[in-house]
């Protein structure tokens, strides 16, 4: 099928000028709507280099596939050359790339989230550094889509499947599989991170980053608006931070992308309303919005948790007529936007500086009904590594798998990781070790639920109650209790003032249950040993402190 003919439409529709200023709508293929992760493939030279986290077929053999698959593909369609750059042209950390593809919809896409332009061929020159992307739809069979990574060539090779996460391949394929495996050669990290700057009352703004799955809210807390007064949070990235060990010995971060490609369904003025703000801005590019509904007679997409009652004229992400009745969803669940990082009304004024922003906190979580505290601090670098290897998360729409069972997605980098987990893990130690003023780290939950499924903290604009706890600790302003499993806060140091929360609640938020700690304890312990003695040492031993704690409790 050519892409014009998706679903008989255009690529891209209009939508309404007054509302939502170069705005457009577009349509994928039905079967292309996330990251097909089982179809995703890291081709390492050496398959333990890979590791059990990846996907892997020898390069030579992944190669003669994709030329198979390749051979004719773009004949009579439009062939875009996209040269462009991850992060800030001037910034030491940035890279070169370039990207052919036969879809007009990434590149417009890729217009939208990288720097781009001729600048970057001059920028190249004759040299052969520049990582390489090679991408075409096909004719959209699932069973004829591949995403494949050589690592050794800086060479990410996709075909069969337009979806961002499949095809804009500057920001998973390359932001994070590749660059996270030139990082553990050039002796940084590549994450998939928020980073946001906090200003407190006083005027001082501290930088944290935070790392998250997919679809567990980044972008919300990249934008938050501030539920306490005096409190602003300057948005720099929603889903990659570069980190670099700085010359002044602290973790510096940059946001190779300069757009954000977030899910549309719950996006509303209660959750992120600089988004929504930013959705309407339409000032220096086009925002594309993808497989949302229509609200037709607005002619302005829809999808479920907007703000406002469901419109009464609305065509769902197939284009065909919907009603709330059909118990349906109007919008795929992961249907996205498109949109510029300039068009954010919280956009940081150190957002295009290319030395990036210091970090002093990093923050690292994953959606758990149960088990994980709100907010635990790490007692030194070397545990919070451990933390972040243990985190796991239920899983969402935005990849092609099962919903919402648990899953180890070790600093939400699981599907990201260019190379053997256990090699990542001692990377992250290594950086520690080179770090003479360490950003503390933190394990955060917002999603911890009671019995009958009710989550027990509201989220969104009230977080910053815990980011407030978090800058106040790196700042040296509070305590902190301790527990065995990390420091938790002082509960008079939490700032509960406006929010109609019980004590009960806020306790039940802390609670640390070593019985249910048994089955969690287990349970990382099976994940981490499919590392084998690629697993540091030092992760088995903040396993087996665990471990030890769970004894004594087990006597008393
Ligand atoms: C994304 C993802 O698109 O993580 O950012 O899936
Ligand atoms: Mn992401």
């Amino acid at each position: 099928m050519r892409e014009e003919e998706i679903a008989g439409n255009r690529i891209f529709c209009h939508l309404n000028p007054q509302t939502y200023p170069n705005g457009f709508l577009h349509r994928s293929h039905p079967t292309d709507v996330a990251r097909t992760e089982h179809l995703t493939f890291v081709c390492q030279s050496d398959k333990e280099n890979a590791g059990p986290n990846n996907n892997w077929l020898p390069p030579a053999e992944a190669r003669e596939r994709l030329t198979k698959l390749s051979d004719g593909c773009m004949r009579g369609r439009t062939m875009y050359v996209l040269p462009y750059m991850m992060g800030h042209p001037d910034s030491p950390y940035a890279k070169a790339c370039v990207q052919i593809t036969d879809v007009s919809y990434v590149a417009v896409s890729m217009r939208i989230m990288t720097r781009l332009g001729k600048f970057v061929l001059d920028k190249i020159g004759n040299r052969e550094d520049f990582v390489k992307g090679l991408h075409s739809v096909g004719d959209f069979d699932p069973n004829k889509r591949f995403i494949m990574h050589f690592p050794d060539d800086h060479l990410v090779w996709s075909v069969g499947s337009g979806y961002g996460g499949n095809a804009l391949l500057g920001k998973k394929c390359f932001s994070l599989r590749i660059a996270s495996w030139l990082g553990l050669q050039e002796g940084w990290l590549a994450e998939h991170m928020v980073i946001i700057g906090i200003e407190d009352p006083e005027g001082k703004v501290t930088y944290i980053t935070a790392a998250m799955p997919s679809a567990c809210g980044k972008t919300n807390l990249a934008m938050l608006e501030s539920a306490l007064p005096g409190y602003k949070v300057w948005t720099v990235g929603d889903d990659i931070a570069w980190l670099n060990v700085g010359p002044d010995g602290r973790l510096w971060a940059i946001n190779p992308e300069i757009g954000m490609f977030g899910v549309a369904p719950g996006t509303s003025m209660k959750t992120n309303p600089n988004m929504v703000r930013a959705l309407r801005a339409g000032k220096f590019y086009p925002t594309l919005f993808t497989n949302t509904g229509l609200n037709v007679d607005a002619n302005e997409p829809w999808w479920e948790g907007m703000d406002g009652p469901v419109p009464p004229n609305v065509v769902d992400w197939q284009n065909k007529p919907w009603s709330a009745s059909q118990g349906t969803k109007a919008a795929h669940p992961n249907s996205r936007f498109t949109v510029s990082i300039y068009h954010s009304p919280s956009l940081s004024k150190e957002f295009d500086n290319p030395k990036g922003v210091p970090i002093s906190a990093v923050l690292l979580g994953g959606r758990r009904t149960r088990i994980i505290p709100l907010v635990v601090e790490a007692f030194n670098w070397q545990h919070g590594v451990f933390m972040g290897a243990r985190s796991g998360s239920e899983t969402t729409a935005a990849a092609a798998h099962q919903i919402g069972v648990l899953r180890r997605d070790p600093m939400a980098m699981l599907p990201f990781c260019g190379y053997n987990m256990g090699d990542y893990f001692r990377h992250w130690l290594n950086i520690g070790r080179r770090l003479t003023h360490p950003p503390r780290i933190y394990s955060v939950n917002w999603f911890r639920a009671d019995d009958d499924g009710r989550f027990l903290w509201p989220g969104f604009g009230e977080n910053i109650r815990v980011l407030k706890w978090i800058i106040d600790r790196v700042n040296n302003r509070v305590g902190a209790k301790e527990t065995p499993i990390g420091l938790v806060p002082d509960l008079g140091d939490l700032e509960l003032d406006g929010l109609s929360i019980e004590k009960t609640t806020v306790q039940e938020l802390f609670e640390v249950n070593p019985e249910e700690w048994e089955g969690e304890i287990a349970e990382i312990q099976k994940f981490l040993t499919q590392f084998g003695d690629r697993l540091p040492r030092e992760i088995q031993q903040e396993l087996d402190t665990k471990k030890a704690w769970l004894q004594r409790a087990r006597r008393s």
